[in-house]
């Protein structure tokens, strides 16, 4: 039972730093010795979310995902296994920015009687946390804060991100028409390699793929998986770890993972891949991952979540095809602005499928995604997943096939519904996803990237002295700034005197900076048309200072 006193007594233990936190579109992320507070409240408003919704489970992460390993973060999960609906996020950071142990007490009285939800009704929490040294002890903030706001939990100790996902969706659909899985890491193994070993009758991947693991929580976890799947020779997959030292905490995300690799372009120096070696790497809490190989040429080569998402719509599309089931499902891309403009030509013009633009951040691809029957969706960054809805599982499930060829196109797609994580974006699920897609296409990486090109494009990074003043047009996905004014006509101006132009700029959601994007028809003009863009950025940012 939850009593005011118990919260107050708790709540003196973690005082509030007297700093200012929000959260964003990864819950709250900064330096870990700052978090002690915003964890504790993070517990009281798990325990009110799971109120509200009538005792369902509610997840909390903590991790601060590529971050460096001085940071932490921490952000909730819903029942389904999905991000923290939108309309809460408010919640959290009203809770956080409470001043005193009192101030707190009377918002979270509040709130409870806001959002309508009893504060002495049950309330299920689970949680884990990924390799960082702070880990354990933001984990006692959080379970003095359930202890007090009086919620059953469990801790699930050191587990990806997805995996605390999957769990959440598994624990509360358990006995229901849609239960998700055995609600254990264990059965998330069994899940992944039961359907991986379907997914592949009859095919075998070539050589090897070596994963980096970010030196995080994913290397343990893969070693774990791979138990699991069948090798190479057994029609598998032979999969190679690197950079999975998760004993000394301080090498996380360093100089490896999948932002390195996406933002540096380059392998991690580490790396003793040898040229056409498929190589893919995952970020410090396994929720994104791309993929690479260094070329004849000596070429690095990025196949970055744009490709794995062109990749597995095609596939998709292909197998629906041969189940005779296309007319069935309505399939669809889902991608944000930063998606090569090629890439979205390749899915309209080639697959012949709808993309949807939307704005950064996981949750608004995976709204947009559940609009469809089959919903491919991935960040430029490696973010991304691909959702079945209920009709999509029904029709797979009933459909009777009428020919042999139909028979195996149908167990594939079948198989897939169970590989995909439906959660959330899950690098070790999505890294089989286009093993399996490999080996069924027969293709090498260099032949995956040969699918199409990609147009030149850069990424810059300006600092401005309050990115709040960048703010986009609502309804166009980030890709037009409503002000500071004239700032957008005169970035129009600008990309329609190059070739293939297309360019945009918005404040960041993670950092105090405006980032721009720019792509053309060639390597010059995107430099051109990206320093031109950031520099209408600067110059309208200092007169609106
Ligand atoms: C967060 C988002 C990521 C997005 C990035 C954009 C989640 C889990 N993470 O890391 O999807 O790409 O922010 O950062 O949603 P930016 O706003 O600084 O460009
Ligand atoms: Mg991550």
């Amino acid at each position: 039972m939850a009593s005011n006193k118990m919260i107050l007594e708790a709540s003196a233990k973690h005082p509030q730093p007297g700093t200012a936190f929000q959260y964003g579109t990864a819950g709250f992320r900064m330096k870990a010795d700052l978090l002690d507070s915003v964890v504790f409240r993070v517990g009281l408003l798990a325990a009110l979310r799971s109120r509200k919704l009538n005792g369902q489970t509610i997840g909390v992460m903590i991790t601060a995902s590529h971050n460096p390993p001085v940071d932490n973060g921490v952000k909730l999960v819903d029942p389904m296994g999905e991000m923290l609906e939108g309309s809460w996020e408010p919640h959290a950071t009203l809770l956080a920015n409470a001043k005193t142990d009192q101030e707190l007490l009377d918002t979270y009285n509040w709130l409870a009687r806001e959002v309508k939800a009893n504060t002495d009704a049950p309330a299920h929490v689970i949680f884990a946390r990924d390799t960082r040294a702070s880990g354990p002890r933001l984990v006692e903030c959080l379970t003095d804060a359930l202890k007090a706001a009086g919620a059953e939990y469990t801790d699930y100790k050191i587990l990806t991100t997805p995996q605390l996902h999957y769990l959440v969706r598994c624990v509360n659909t358990k006995g229901t028409q849609y239960e998700y899985g055995e609600a254990s890491e264990e059965g998330y193994y069994k899940k992944l390699g039961e359907a991986f070993k379907t997914a592949m009758t009859h095919r075998k991947t070539s050589g090897s793929v070596t994963v980096d693991c970010a030196n995080g929580v994913g290397g343990p976890k893969l070693r774990e998986l791979i138990k699991y799947l069948p090798r190479g020779a057994e029609g598998g997959v032979d999969i190679k770890v690197v950079n999975d030292d998760v004993v000394n905490p301080d090498i996380l995300n360093s100089n490896c993972g999948a932002d390195y690799v996406k933002t540096q372009q380059r392998a991690p120096p580490s790396s003793k891949a040898n040229p056409m070696d498929r190589c893919c790497s995952l970020d410090g809490d396994a929720d994104r991952v791309v993929y690479y190989f260094i070329d004849e040429s000596n070429t690095f080569r990025l196949l970055d979540g744009d490709r794995i998402a062109t990749l597995a719509a095609s596939f998709i599309r292909d197998l629906a095809r041969g189940a005779g089931l296309l007319d069935e499902l309505n399939i669809g891309v889902v991608q944000t602005a930063y998606a090569n403009g090629a890439s979205t030509n390749f899915v309209t013009q080639n697959l012949k499928l709808p993309v949807v633009c939307t704005s950064t951040g996981v949750k608004h691809l995976h709204h947009a995604a559940m609009r469809f029957d089959v919903g491919v969706y991935f960040e430029a960054n490696g973010h991304g997943t691909v959702i079945f809805s209920d009709r999509a599982l029904r029709t797979l499930d009933k459909y009777e096939p009428k020919s042999p060829a139909q028979h195996d196109a149908l167990k594939i797609l079948r198989a897939l519904t169970d590989l995909i994580n439906q959660a959330v974006g899950d690098a070790l699920s999505d890294m089989l996803l286009v093993e399996v897609i490999l080996a069924h296409k027969s293709i090498t990486v260099n032949e995956w990237l040969n699918t199409y090109i990609d147009l030149p494009n850069r990424l810059v990074r300006v600092e401005v002295p309050d990115r709040n003043n960048f703010t986009t047009v609502e309804g166009t996905a980030e890709r037009r700034l409503a002000s500071p004014a004239k700032v957008q006509q005169l970035i129009d101006e600008l990309v329609g005197k190059y070739k293939q132009g297309r360019a945009f700029a918005r404040a960041s959601g993670t950092e105090d900076a405006v980032r721009v994007y720019a792509e053309a028809s060639t390597r010059a003009e995107a430099d051109d048309l990206a320093s031109k863009v950031a520099g209408i950025v600067r110059s309208q940012a200092a007169s609106t200072a």
